[in-house]
C-alpha cells in the first residue's frame, strides 16, 4: 500500500496530527509539563523537578518547522512570561538537557529569537554543578537550586548512567558556542578524557560508571535503554563539527566494530537484531529504544572505515525491517517496548510488562533516515502504516495517548501524550513525507530528542546564519 494522502502530513499543509496533540495540550493542561488524554488533565513527571511547560518547549521547533505560526508565537509567548528555573527542584540532568536545553537550542537557531538562546544559556548554567563529582562525571539528578546532586538509587553501585552523561555533547557544545563561555565544551570533553583512560571490555561501554572511583559498575551493554544516544552523540559530535572532531569519529566506529563483533546476530528466521551483554552473555532481547540505531548505522556510513559504508547502510537496512516486523507482529500494528529472539519467536514480546508502546518515535526516526539515505520507498510506507494505527488505536478526543498491550485489540490507554511524540514521532513523520531540502543533513544534526541544531563549521562567528 502506498501512502495515500502524503499531504496530510507533509510540508504544504502542515499536520493534523500535530494540531490535534497540541490544541487539546493547549485546552486542557496548558503551561504543565504533559497531557493525560483521557482525563484531560495536567500530567506531571518527577524528571523535570518542578519545572513547568516541558510540551511547549519540546514543540517549538515542530511548530516552527510546520508552519504552525499562531501556536508557535503563543509557545514563544509563554517561554517569555512564564518559563522559570529558579525553582527549588530536583531534576533528571540528562532528560532537561535534551528536551529543554535542546528544544531551546533548536527554537533559537531556527527562529533567531533571543529569548530562546538566554533560557538556553540560563539552564545550562544550573546544570553546571551537576559535573562537581570527583572524576567530572556528572550526577544523573541534581536540585538546581541548591546545586546538590546524586544518582539514581536503583543504579549499579551509585553509578551514573552512560546515555545519561554520555547525551549532553552536542548541545554543551552550542551552549559554549553561543555564551562564549567554554566551560561547558570543557565539562563534556572531560568525559571523553576518563572514557579513553579506561579499559573497555571487549572493546565494549557498559552502561554503568561510578563518577567518584571512575570505575565501571554492573557489565550491563545495552544500544537501547541506559546505553543508546551515548554511541548516537559521538557519531552527531563528529557531523556536527563538521567532521572535524576526530576523537568522536573514531569512538564512534570503534564502537560500532565492537557492537558488530558482540551484539549483533542473525535469527533464524533472518532477522538481524542488536542483544543485550550482561559479563558476557547475550540476552537475545531488543527493546524499542534500540531501534533509532538503524537510522544511525545509516547516517554514519558515509564515514565508515575501510570500504565499510554499503555495510552500514545495509546494517541500518536490516535494523530497519526487523523493527518494522516488530510492529508488524502485533494487532495494532505498533511495535512493543521490547521483543525478544528465543523461546521459539522473533520480534515478538513476550512478557506482559514488555507489551506497551507509549508514543516513541524510534522506529519511525529509523525510516526517516533510511528513506532519506536511500529514497527506497517502502519506508514511507511503513511510515504510513505507522500513522493509520496511531489514527486509529493512539488517537482519542483529549489528544494521543500510550497503548498497555498492543497485542490486545481491546485496546487499554495508559492516559499520557509524551511530550517526545511532539517532539520526535510527529515531527520524524513529517520530515518523512517532506523534501531532503527541509532540514538538509550537510547543515543540522539531530538532538536524541529530535531537536535540529546547525553544523558548526571552524570559520562560524558567534552566531549562525539561519540555515532552513
Ligand atoms: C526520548 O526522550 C529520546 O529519544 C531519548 O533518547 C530516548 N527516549 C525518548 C523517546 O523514546
Amino acid at each position: 500500500m502506498v501512502a495515500p494522502a502524503i499531504c496530510c502530513i507533509s510540508a504544504t499543509c502542515g499536520s493534523p496530527m500535530m494540531k490535534h496533540a497540541w490544541d487539546n495540550y493547549k485546552r486542557y493542561a496548558w503551561g504543565l509539563n504533559e497531557l493525560k488524554p483521557i482525563s484531560k488533565q495536567g500530567h506531571s513527571s518527577n524528571l523535570f523537578g518542578n519545572i513547568q511547560g516541558a510540551t511547549i518547549v519540546d514543540a517549538l521547533d515542530t511548530l516552527y518547522i510546520m508552519e504552525m505560526k499562531e501556536e508557535f508565537k503563543e509557545a514563544k509567548e509563554w517561554v517569555e512570561k512564564n518559563l522559570d528555573f529558579n525553582v527549588n527542584a530536583e531534576i533528571s540532568v540528562f532528560e532537561v538537557n535534551i528536551r529543554f536545553v535542546g528544544g531551546l537550542l533548536s527554537a533559537y537557531y531556527l527562529s533567531g529569537e533571543e529569548i530562546f538562546r538566554k533560557k538556553a544559556v540560563e539552564l545550562g548554567e544550573k546544570l553546571l554543578p551537576a559535573f562537581n563529582t570527583p572524576t567530572g562525571i556528572p550526577w544523573a539528578l541534581l536540585n538546581i537550586k541548591s546545586g546538590i546532586g546524586r544518582n539514581w538509587p536503583w543504579a549499579s553501585g551509585g553509578s551514573s548512567i552512560l546515555a545519561e552523561f554520555g547525551t549532553l555533547h552536542l548541545e554543551f557544545i552550542h551552549l559554549s558556542h553561543l555564551s562564549g563561555n567554554l566551560l561547558f565544551a570543557e565539562k563534556v570533553m572531560n568525559i571523553r578524557k576518563v572514557l579513553n583512560r579506561l579499559d573497555k571490555p571487549e572493546g565494549l561501554y557498559p552502561n554503568y560508571l561510578n563518577p567518584s572511583s571512575g570505575q565501571w559498575g554492573q557489565h550491563h551493554v545495552s544500544i537501547g535503554g541506559l546505553g543508546d544516544s551515548f554511541y548516537e552523540y559521538l557519531l552527531k559530535a563528529w557531523l556536527m563539527s563538521g567532521k572535524t572532531d576526530e576523537e568522536g569519529r573514531k569512538m564512534y566506529y570503534d564502537a560500532v566494530q565492537a557492537i558488530e563483533t558482540h551484539l549483533i546476530r542473525k535469527s533464524s528466521g533472518g532477522l538481524t537484531y542488536i542483544a543485550e551483554w550482561k559479563g558476557g552473555l547475550l540476552e537475545h532481547k531488543m527493546g524499542h529504544l534500540t531501534c533509532f540505531a538503524g537510522g544511525m548505522f545509516a547516517l554514519g556510513a558515509d564515514g565508515a572505515p575501510n570500504d565499510k559504508t554499503g555495510h552500514h547502510i545495509e546494517l541500518g537496512a536490516e535494523i530497519a525491517r526487523t523493527c518494522h516486523e516488530s510492529y508488524d507482529r502485533t494487532s495494532m500494528k505498533l511495535g512493543p517496548e521490547a521483543f525478544r529472539f528465543d523461546g521459539g519467536v522473533e520480534a515478538i514480546a513476550t512478557r506482559q510488562n514488555e507489551k506497551y508502546y507509549i508514543l516513541r518515535p524510534e522506529v519511525i526516526e529509523t525510516y526517516m533516515y533510511m528513506w532519506r539515505l536511500t529514497h527506497d520507498p517502502k519506508y514511507r510506507q511503513w511510515g504510513w502504516e505507522a500513522v493509520e494505527a496511531l489514527e486509529k488505536y493512539c488517537r482519542v478526543d483529549g489528544g494521543y495517548s500510550g497503548i498497555r498491550d498492543v497485542y490486545n485489540n481491546h485496546q487499554s490507554h495508559d492516559d499520557v501524550q509524551q511530550s517526545f511524540f511532539l517532539s520526535e514521532t510527529l515531527k520524524y513523520l513529517y520530515l518523512l513525507f517532506s523534501e531532503d531540502d527541509l532540514l538538509p543533513f550537510e547543515h543540522w544534526v539531530f538532538n536524541t530528542e529530535a531537536h535540529p541544531l546547525p553544523v558548526l563549521h571552524k570559520d562560524d562567528g558567534n552566531k549562525e546564519e539561519n540555515q532552513k
